[in-house]
């Protein structure tokens, strides 16, 4: 396929099949294929449909393409795909849940992308099957962040054992966190047993991953004690661990005398999980150093939750959060896009604004709106 034979809004990301294709024109007299007669549309042939119950097999069986493929599908914004989407994870979902979902944040160049490279590299030599799955909100907007994930994780991306996906693009940050939340039941299903998510520390993001992870961790930098206060409290509060990454070379001993004051600071702090004390670590990303720690602590966690019955519990409460999101974005959609809405909301808009009426009035007819036209 040509780039002409392409709409003008192709996204190149996606693959062919999921992008319409402009068909060249056929000129009068072309005896290749008599011209269609007019008025009426042309069938589009070739198309391959997705056939989410052979997809599912497929994925089931480990394989590469079908899992980037079913990906692709759920990614997809186009609303004929969703029942496909669905019914693919319909039939995946007895398969997922076998896995240790860790999160990963941290503050952009914290050295996060270098660390799972480093440390997805290791477990792929344990035996794991290592997926790597991002949410980045700042991605849809400078494009960028991507390149430079894939560029840290070169080894790991050679790794057979490992599949790493960049963050979904486009829409809000609640479409990313559902897609993202279906994208690791799919590589559960494949097989995946280590699922790592890594965030940009910066705003929302790193709730919505604490709440689609087991394990979460803080990759922080060495700093000044003040440095220290001046900390999100917030952020450590939802870390599972504290890493202060880039303890090598000169940076090695503050790093040492920064870990103990996170350690200090913990110690004062509500566990993100019960009865589990968050202590901070060091590790270097580049020579490889601490990765062993990091992972039996991890491993010293699951074991600690599975026993209290943490785990599961954690689990639970994140699909009925998940489900709670959902009916709340799906709800906020269709109020916005709702005819009547659209209509009357620039009216009450300017009339709370101007004061000539209050806002929970305003309201009140938007709704009345909203629900006698759906009646
Ligand atoms: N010295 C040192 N540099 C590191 C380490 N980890 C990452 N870096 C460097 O820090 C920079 C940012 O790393 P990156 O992994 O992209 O950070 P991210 O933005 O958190 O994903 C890169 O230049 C890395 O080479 C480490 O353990 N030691
Ligand atoms: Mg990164």
């Amino acid at each position: 396929m040509t780039d002409e034979k392409k709409p003008e809004w192709f996204d190149p990301d996606k693959a062919d099949s999921f992008s319409s294709v402009v068909k060249p024109g056929v000129s009068a007299g072309n005896t290749e294929r008599p011209a269609a007669k007019s008025g009426r549309f042309v069938k589009k042939k070739n198309v391959p449909r997705i056939d989410p119950v052979s997809l599912a097999e497929d994925i089931k069986a480990g394989g590469r393409t079908a899992l980037a493929k079913g990906i692709t599908l759920i990614e997809s914004n186009a609303e004929h795909d969703f029942q496909t989407a669905q019914t693919l994870l319909q039939k995946l979902l007895p398969e997922s849940g076998r896995s240790i979902r860790v999160g990963i944040t941290g503050v952009p160049g914290a050295g996060k992308s270098t660390f799972i490279e480093s440390f997805g590299s290791y477990l792929c030599g344990l035996g794991h099957k290592v997926a790597v799955l991002a949410v980045d909100p700042t991605s849809s907007l400078t494009g960028g962040s991507i390149l430079g994930d894939k560029t840290r994780m070169e080894k790991l991306a050679r790794n057979p054992r490992a599949f790493i996906r960049p963050s979904p693009s486009g829409g809000k940050l609640g479409g990313v966190h559902r897609k993202t939340r279906e994208t690791m039941l799919l590589c559960e299903a494949a097989g995946f047993d280590i699922i790592l998510v890594e965030t940009v520390g910066v705003g929302q993001s790193e709730v919505i991953v604490r709440d689609m992870v087991d394990f979460f961790m803080l990759l922080v930098l060495t700093g000044a004690g003040d440095e220290l206060q001046g900390m999100k409290k917030g952020i450590m509060e939802l870390a599972d661990a504290v890493i202060v990454n880039k303890a090598d070379g000169p940076n090695e001993q503050t790093a040492k005398k920064t870990k103990e004051e996170y350690n200090r600071i913990l110690h004062f702090l509500q566990p993100a999980t019960k009865g589990w004390q968050t202590a901070a670590l060091t590790s270097s990303a580049v020579q490889e150093k601490g990765i062993e720690e990091i992972w039996e602590t991890i491993r010293a966690f699951e074991s600690f939750t599975k026993n209290s019955g943490i785990f599961d519990e954690r689990r639970r409460l994140q699909t009925k959060q998940w489900l709670n999101d959902m009916i709340v974005d799906q709800l906020q959609a269709s109020f916005f896009h709702h005819r009547q809405v659209k209509h009357l909301l620039p009216k009450v808009e300017n009339e709370v604004i101007s004061g000539s009426r209050p806002v929970a009035s305003g309201v009140e007819e938007l709704f009345k709106a909203f629900f006698e036209a759906k009646k």
